[in-house]
């Protein structure tokens, strides 16, 4: 399970939607190629009605080369037989962001503290990502608990991003957005 093969990627087992929901502070990022989430990201996960999981998120963007704003993000979920593997629709509160259509995958979390997401949006012929990002995302704003970082360590080399990450400020440029 270390090749960094895509396909071997071990996720959340018997991943529950409705504890992940509320708020999850972005504290790590690996970028993807043309990044576009900067820093101060904040995502609220919610299950609809149906059961359907839904997301809201807002983060720093720089927008046409050099204008700095607070993106409103909004994105839908589609199940997929594994419950931790999710296809994600996204778009912006505006036309000039970004939208697009990426895999979510949930590699773990324990609902109350930390969870790492993963995305490969190209995979490679020898079957490893060639594009991808991650999020390590923390129920506190001011980052990991020390007992939660070597569970996070262990997972970003399991997905073969170990040292591609880096950290997420929270200055509260978003903040009542
Ligand atoms: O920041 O480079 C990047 C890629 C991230 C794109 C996804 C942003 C929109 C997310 C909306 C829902 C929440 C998790």
């Amino acid at each position: 399970q270390h090749d960094c093969q895509v396909s071997n990627i071990q996720v959340m087992q018997n991943f529950d939607r409705s504890r992940y929901t509320g708020r999850w502070y972005a504290v790590a990022k690996k970028d993807p190629v043309g990044l576009f989430l900067l820093d101060n990201v904040v995502a609220q996960f919610s299950v609809d009605e149906s059961g359907k999981m839904t997301a809201t998120a807002h983060g720093r963007v720089i927008i046409l080369n050099n204008w700095e704003m607070c993106a409103n993000m909004f994105g839908t979920f589609e199940d997929t037989p594994d419950p931790a593997k999710f296809k994600m629709r996204y778009w912006g509160a505006a036309s000039y962001l970004q939208t697009g259509n990426d895999d979510h995958w949930v590699i773990d979390t324990d609902y109350d503290n930390y969870a790492i997401h993963y995305s490969c949006r190209e995979v490679d012929l020898d079957g490893t990502c060639l594009d991808g990002y991650s999020f390590i995302f923390s129920r506190h704003p001011t980052g990991l608990r020390p007992e939660d970082q070597k569970i996070v360590t262990n997972k970003k080399k399991e997905i073969c991003f170990l040292g591609k990450y880096r950290r997420v400020g929270h200055t509260g440029f978003c903040e009542g957005s």
